[in-house]
């Protein structure tokens, strides 16, 4: 049964195959930290082509203000969603057990001009999520506060560590 009263998602976290999922599954985290309502599905450039239209073009109307797309191999989902929407996307290179992940990257990373992806490192998901939490708290405070206490409790474990190291 569909739960009515989780509040709508901000932020779309599609993947070209379920077998993406262990790569995305960071960014899912991030947002979940963060407390930003998000929504996860497969969504493949090349073997649904028709939800992938379907997708880009009824984003925005649904009340998402950010996609991350990530996807491996000819990875041509990011791109894709991009030219089939305005709102920002993230796109999130997944590595495959051949070529290391620079064909994704490299798939992801050459966009022509007038269709922007932002392109994350090869299985960056982590940072995927944050871009899309900064992207949002650019326009609501709460999540940028958020944010300031996420980079603060970064900054304590890299101290914890090297105190430890010091030790
Ligand atoms: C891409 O093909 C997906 O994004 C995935 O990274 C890759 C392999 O998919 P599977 O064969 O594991 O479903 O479209």
């Amino acid at each position: 049964m569909t739960d009515t009263t989780a509040p709508a998602p901000l932020v779309s976290i599609i993947m070209g195959s379920d077998s993406d999922w262990p790569t995305m599954r960071p960014a899912a985290e991030i947002l979940d930290e963060l407390e930003i309502p998000f929504e996860a599905d497969v969504v493949s450039a090349h073997r649904t082509p028709d939800k992938m239209v379907r997708f880009g073009r009824a984003a925005a109307g649904r009340g998402i203000r950010v996609v991350i797309a990530g996807a491996g191999g000819a990875a041509h989902l990011p791109g894709m969603v991009a030219s089939l929407t305005t709102l920002p996307v993230i796109g999130v290179p997944v590595q495959l057990a051949r070529l290391d992940g620079l064909d994704s990257l490299l798939s992801i990373v050459q966009m022509p001009a007038g269709i922007p992806v932002a392109t994350m490192a090869i299985n960056g998901s982590a940072n995927a999520g944050l871009l899309a939490a900064r992207i949002i708290g650019s326009s609501e405070p709460a999540v940028a506060e958020r944010l300031a206490e996420y980079a603060t409790r970064l900054e304590q474990v890299v101290e914890r560590k090297a105190a430890a190291l010091r030790d």
